[in-house]
C-alpha cells in the first residue's frame, strides 16, 4: 500500500521537515511558483558563484556541458524554461516537489524522465550544510548530468528497475549504487580524476576533499563492489568510486543480472569503505 499525500504531509511535519506537502497532487508535485524573494535570490547567486568556481576546476566535463547547455545559473532557475530545453537534449523534465518524497514516487518519477526538484531555498545561514535536499542540492547538483544520454538513461532505468530489486531485498544494495554514482561519483576525464555527484556539486567542502586531497579514497568502479559498500551520511564519504564514462554505468546496471548479484550479497557482510 502506497501511502498518501496526507499521511506523508503529516509525517514530515511531525519529522519538522519544511516544504509544504498540504498543496501537493497525488504524485506529490506542486507548482514551483516562481515567487522568490530578493533575499533568496542573493543566496541562489553566493551559492552559485561560490560553487562555480570550484566546479569549473574540479567537476567533470560532462558536468559542465550540461551547465552550459541549460545556459544556467546566475538567477534562481524557472523549472519551466530549464524542461524545455532539457527535453531537446534528452527528452527529461523536471517537477517542482516540497522537499523529500516517498520512495516509490521518486522511482516512477524517474521512470518518466522526470527529476523532482525542491521548490524552496536554503537559508543564509545553512549555505554550507542543511539536512533535507533543497533547490540547490536538487537543481545544481543533479540537473546538469541529466543533459548527457548515457547518464540519463541510467537514472531512467534506476527508476524503472528499483521497486523490483527492493522486493528481491536489494533495497540497501540499490541505494548504495545511487549513492555512490548519482550523489558521490567520480568520473575519469583524460588521466585526471573528476566529479558529478550531486552530493558533491553541491557541497563546497567535500567536493575539494573528494577530488583533490591526498587522503580522499578513489576506488576503480564495480558494480558489485558497489552495491556491496556501505556510506556515510553526514560525514565525508571514505571511498569515491571512479566510472570510466556514464556508458559504463548504464551498461553495467543494464547488462548485470542484478537479482543474481542481490541472491549472493544480500545477507553477507557488508563491505567497509575504508579497506576495499
Ligand atoms: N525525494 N525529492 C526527493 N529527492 C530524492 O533524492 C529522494 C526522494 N525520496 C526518496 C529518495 N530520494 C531515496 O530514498 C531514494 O533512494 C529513492
Ligand atoms: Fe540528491
Amino acid at each position: 500500500m502506497e501511502i498518501s499525500v496526507q499521511d506523508y504531509a503529516r509525517e514530515c511535519a511531525d519529522k519538522g521537515l519544511r516544504g509544504n506537502y498540504d498543496v501537493c497532487r497525488s504524485d506529490f508535485t506542486v507548482e514551483q511558483e516562481y515567487d522568490y524573494t530578493d533575499a533568496e535570490q542573493e543566496v541562489w547567486r553566493i551559492l552559485s558563484d561560490r560553487q562555480t568556481k570550484l566546479t569549473k576546476r574540479l567537476a567533470h566535463k560532462s558536468y559542465l556541458d550540461g551547465v552550459e547547455a541549460l545556459g544556467l545559473i546566475d538567477r534562481i532557475p524557472d523549472f519551466d524554461e530549464v524542461s524545455q530545453k532539457l527535453r531537446k537534449l534528452t527528452g527529461w523534465e523536471l517537477v517542482a516537489v516540497p522537499g523529500l518524497i516517498p520512495a516509490p514516487a521518486f522511482f516512477d518519477h524517474l521512470a518518466e524522465r522526470r527529476f523532482p526538484v525542491t521548490n524552496w531555498l536554503r537559508k543564509h545561514e545553512e549555505l554550507d550544510y542543511i539536512v533535507e535536499p533543497d533547490m540547490f542540492h536538487d537543481f545544481f547538483g543533479h540537473v546538469p548530468a541529466l543533459t548527457q544520454p548515457a547518464f540519463a538513461d541510467f537514472m531512467q532505468m534506476y527508476g524503472q528497475k528499483a521497486e523490483g530489486l527492493i522486493e528481491l531485498g536489494g533495497g540497501d544494495m540499490i541505494e548504495r549504487l545511487y549513492w555512490y554514482t548519482a550523489e558521490f561519483g567520480l568520473m575519469q576525464e583524460a588521466g585526471q580524476v573528476k566529479a558529478f555527484g550531486a552530493g558533491l556539486m553541491s557541497s563546497f567542502s567535500e567536493l575539494q576533499f573528494a577530488v583533490e586531497s591526498p587522503d580522499a579514497h578513489h576506488v576503480p568502479f564495480d558494480i558489485e563492489t558497489v552495491m556491496r559498500t556501505v556510506y556515510e551520511i553526514d560525514k565525508f564519504q571514505r571511498a569515491y568510486f571512479v566510472l570510466p564514462s556514464f556508458s559504463a554505468l548504464r551498461d553495467g546496471f543494464e547488462k548485470s543480472d542484478l537479482a543474481a548479484i542481490i541472491a549472493r550479497w544480500k545477507d553477507a557482510p557488508v563491505l567497509d569503505p575504508a579497506t576495499i
